[in-house]
Order: structure tokens, then sequence, then C-alpha cells
């Protein structure tokens, strides 16, 4: 699969596409991530890529020139049949279910706007998809376009070894994940779970499952609303609410440092 990402801060992509699952993917040519400056499609001295904003107001607004022509220079005759996905905060959320139907397409264009934002006639003339990352303002696009290409990528086949299957990812199942343990068996006077050391992988299986079921009742109840469950695991959720203090969700957290404590 191939992202064409436009930002005006190339630079900044390159370790984080560089390491682990995304280098490894781009090595073997599953993925592959070009970066274009608009900056290079400029026809002024001082190759200007943003303006001021017509009406006042402060700050600077990408310029539609720069951005339409890197685009169509890019993407050619591939431009009606490639999504051009602005990452705005205004955007649709992008969630594990986009992320899926993303993976789909050949191809992907991500426009990184920074500033107060791009001029909308970008949105209205280029842009095909408008995706934001989350409800929480970040200082530009490329962050987001960073996310979608790494959730993106996982949902792509080959691109995930033995280490961890995408199948197996919280929001691929729809539920959270149950908790993980490595060694020591002892640390600090906390033990790992008897049932983790038994070596019964059924009995394994059942564990998990339920502390799943357990940590999306408790945090994230929405999922599991929304979750597909067997007709186990509807008993298992009856009987969690049984058992379980829905509004004690600090039961095994570690207590914060006071504030009087800390020097912030
Ligand atoms: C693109 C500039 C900075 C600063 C308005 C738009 C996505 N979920 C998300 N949060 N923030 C963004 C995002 C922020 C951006 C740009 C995406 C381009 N900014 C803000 C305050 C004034 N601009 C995003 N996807």
């Amino acid at each position: 699969m191939r992202f064409d990402v436009f930002t005006v801060f190339p630079e900044v992509f390159a370790s984080y596409l560089a390491a682990s699952v995304l280098g490894r993917a781009r090595s073997a040519g599953r993925l592959d991530v070009r970066l274009h400056d608009p900056r290079d499609y400029t026809t002024d001295r001082h190759r200007t890529t943003d303006d001021t904003p017509y009406g006042g107001g402060g700050g600077m607004v990408m310029k539609p020139e720069p951005l339409f022509a890197a685009v169509r220079a890019v993407l050619g005759e591939a431009l009606p049949t490639t999504p051009v996905i602005l990452l705005t905060p205004q955007g649709r959320p992008f969630t594990q279910e986009v992320a899926r139907e993303f993976a789909g397409r050949a191809r992907l264009a991500l426009l990184c706007g920074r500033y107060e934002g791009v001029d909308e006639r970008v949105r209205q003339g280029l842009a095909t998809d408008e995706v934001s990352i989350g409800d929480y303002v970040v200082t530009g696009g490329e962050l987001p376009a960073l996310v979608v290409i790494d959730a993106v990528a996982r949902c792509l086949p080959g691109v995930l070894g033995d280490e961890d299957g995408a199948q197996d990812d919280s929001f691929a199942t729809g539920l959270l994940e149950y908790p993980q343990y490595t060694r020591p068996p002892e640390f600090e006077g906390r033990r790992v779970p008897e049932v983790l050391l038994s070596g019964d992988h059924a009995r394994i299986a059942s564990w998990r499952r339920r502390e799943s079921l357990a940590r999306t009742l408790r945090r994230r109840p929405d999922l599991l609303a929304a979750a597909q469950l067997s007709p186990q695991d509807r008993k298992t959720v009856e009987e969690l609410l049984q058992e379980i203090d829905l509004d004690d969700h600090d039961k095994d957290r570690a207590a914060p440092a006071s504030e009087e404590a800390s020097d912030g």
C-alpha cells in the first residue's frame, strides 16, 4: 500500500517510519510512504505556503495553490481514484473501522495542515475525506497522519509478525485487552496470577476472556454494549456484575504522588 503525505515538515516523519513494525513493513515492500513538501511546488521567490487570513483574526492559513499543485503533480492519473484525506479536528472520528476501510485501498493521500489550518478551498476542491484522530488539539496534521498510517498499516496482511496479531488487538475484538505479565513471577510482593503459570491453556484462555470482559465492563461499558458476545461471555458478564463495584475505578492502581509533595 502507498501513502503520499503532503507536509511542510517532512523531516518529522523519518524516525517513526523507520522503527519497528512500520520500518519492517517498508523494508519488505508492503508499505510505501512518500513525503512531499508543498514548498517545492510554490512559484514565488520566497516559496510561500501560508498567508494571513482574510477578515483578520491573527495566525496564518495554508495557501491553496501549493497544496493543489503538489497533489496534482504527485497523484497525476491516480487522482480520481485515490482518497485525499485532510487531517483536521473537524473530520470524521478515526476509528479501527475507518482504519480497516482505508486498508482496503491501494493508495491514500494525506494532507497535513499547520498554523490555523488550510484554506477552505482545499477542503472543498481537493480533499475527498476529512478525518480527526480525537477530541483534543495538536499543533498540525503530522502526528494525526502518523497515527493513520500506523493504524492502517497494521491492518494490512503480512505487516504484523508473530509479535502481535492484529486479530487480537483490543479494538479488533471490540474488548479491552487482558492483563499481561512477564518474568519475574513475583515483583515487589505482587505475584503473577497462578493460572498463567499453570500451563493449562484452556484455563488460561477462559481467565483472559473473563479479565477482558471485566476490564471492558469497568472501564469502557460503551464498547461492551457494541461487542459481539457469545452466550458464555454473557454469563460471565452477569457474574461480573454481581462481583464488581463499577464505581471503583482505581481498585489496583498505585496512589499518585500528592500535589503537596510534587514540585510541578
Ligand atoms: C491539523 C493545524 C492546529 C491549532 C486550529 C487547526 C486532527 N484530532 C486533531 N486535533 N488536532 C488536529 C489537527 C490540528 C491542526 C491541524 C490537525 C492543522 N492544526 C490547530 C488550533 C487552531 N488548528 C487533529 N486530525
